[in-house]
């Protein structure tokens, strides 16, 4: 066994990656399920598409399902995804499906890294590269690392025709454009708990929110102002699979 064999594989094949991803067709914040749900659609329909988590883990809240009892429900009008993704679900009653929590992100993450998403994990998005004072071009990104230990290290770009905020409840991206750019999108915050409503409105919002920049999952619901939910995941993978069509349909468009 050679060390720096090993080395070389790691950082060349990864390296191969990083550069392939610096100017894609759609740059996904986030790798939760509606992030991952975006990524598998876009890459089942031939788009380069990267994917930024923070996190050492992909696959966000769903590992967790509610209150650490690892079990997800998701709805009738999303089962047909579950069935597509190949993950088991049982009739709860009627209109509810659960599902284990552990199978459905595992499943939806390796299914979405084997349509040709390309996943970079341990990256923050920590700001938008803009053009013309409106529309959004990139991505700002650096290794988690670097915030975790303080450390004033700059960052780099790189560039997408669209960007996905799939960042979660604190929709980061879309708060960084709010900030930082002279665009006008208003936040409004996500409200308390009501299922039925998060989970319609969800779906609803799924949109361009500004030149360059889609919205996804529950940032969606910080964005307008609408409930949360809790542990049903339909409108998550309602929601990525919406971005992603509306994601082709932009970039048809050109
Ligand atoms: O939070 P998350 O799972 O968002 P989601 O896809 O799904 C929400 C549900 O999990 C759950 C729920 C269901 O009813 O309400 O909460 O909308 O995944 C968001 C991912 O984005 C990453 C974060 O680590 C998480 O894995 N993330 C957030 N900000 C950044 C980021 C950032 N600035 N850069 C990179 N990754």
């Amino acid at each position: 066994m050679d060390e720096v064999v090993i080395s070389r594989a790691i950082v060349e094949s990864y390296f191969k990656d990083l550069l392939g991803s610096m100017d894609v067709d759609v740059a996904i914040v986030g790798a939760g399920p509606s992030g991952m749900t975006a990524g598998y659609y876009l890459a089942m329909g031939g788009i380069r598409v990267a994917i930024f988590e923070r996190r050492l883990s992909v696959g966000g809240g769903m590992w967790g399902g509610g209150m650490m009892f690892n079990r997800i429900v998701v709805q009738s009008e999303a089962k047909e995804i579950l069935d597509e993704l190949g993950i088991s679900c049982k009739e709860y009653q009627e209109g509810y499906y659960t599902a284990d929590a552990i199978e459905a992100a595992s499943t939806l993450c390796s299914k979405a890294v084997k349509a040709g998403a390309k996943v970079f994990n341990l990256l923050s998005v920590e700001d938008v590269v803009i053009r013309q004072d409106d529309k959004i071009t990139g991505l700002v990104l650096n290794w988690s690392a670097v915030s975790l230990a303080d450390l004033h290290v700059d960052p780099l770009g790189v560039r997408a025709k669209l960007v996905i905020d799939a960042t979660g409840h604190d929709a980061e991206v879309c708060r960084i454009v709010a900030r930082k750019t002279g665009i006008r999108l208003e936040i409004r915050g996500e409200k308390s708990m009501w299922a039925e409503v998060g989970e319609r409105e969800i779906v609803e919002n799924t949109r361009l929110v500004c030149p360059g920049l889609l919205v996804a999952g529950m940032a969606v619901n910080a964005v307008f102002g609408s409930p949360r939910m809790g542990a049903i995941f339909g409108g998550m993978l309602l929601s990525g699979r919406k971005a992603a069509g509306l994601a082709m349909e932009l970039l048809r468009e050109g």
